[in-house]
């Protein structure tokens, strides 16, 4: 009989251990907002298009205004539409697992990239990263100068008051949406 009740109070033990292992991720986005920016057409440099192919053949040898002008057109052949923007909000995770953001999409823009911001000899720059870590009981900042969901190629402009939709895809929360109301940083 009493050992019958040590077995019990054992198995009883083991349930409440796996009822308090870590909550999952619990996530709410806050304050999210995206960047005032203007779709830049590729017309101006689309003039200049039919001698892409003779001017990136010719290195730069010392003639930066060419040089430039050169990379210049590179660029409007990966994206046509040229203009770029970015949203940021704070990722919030009130759940005692991490978790992270994987992947963002957009409608407004061509490709939607997670990327930061690092120090490179003494120049801030932009650099993509695979995913956004969301730490157990804390959160994640997206903001300037720092984490951001860029979004390249814009569609149209982004004026201020414009609502930009997200779908943020999550590692261990699976996606959600958000409405980034446009504003002037
Ligand atoms: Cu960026």
């Amino acid at each position: 009989m009493r050992q019958r009740m040590q077995i019990l109070g054992i198995m009883l033990g083991i349930m409440l251990l796996a009822a308090c292992g870590p909550s999952p991720a619990k996530l709410s986005i806050n304050e999210p907002w995206a960047r005032a920016a203007a779709m830049t057409g590729a017309s101006a440099s689309g003039g200049n298009m039919g001698n892409s192919g003779t001017m990136s053949g010719t290195t730069g040898m010392g003639n930066s205004g060419a040089m430039s002008g050169t990379m210049d057109m590179g660029g409007t052949d990966t994206a046509p539409s040229g203009g770029t923007s970015a949203a940021y909000m704070v990722i919030a995770n009130t759940g005692g697992t991490a978790d992270a953001l994987i992947k963002a999409e957009s409608d407004v823009a061509d490709s939607v990239e997670l990327h930061t911001m690092t120090m490179q000899d003494n120049v801030m720059k932009m650099t993509p990263v695979e995913k956004i870590d969301i730490p157990a009981n804390g959160q994640a900042e997206l903001k300037p100068g720092s984490f951001h969901v860029m979004l390249i190629g814009l569609r149209h402009d982004l004026n201020d008051g414009d609502i930009v939709k997200l779908t943020l895809t999550f590692q261990n929360s699976g996606t959600m949406q958000v409405e980034a109301p446009v504003r002037k940083p």
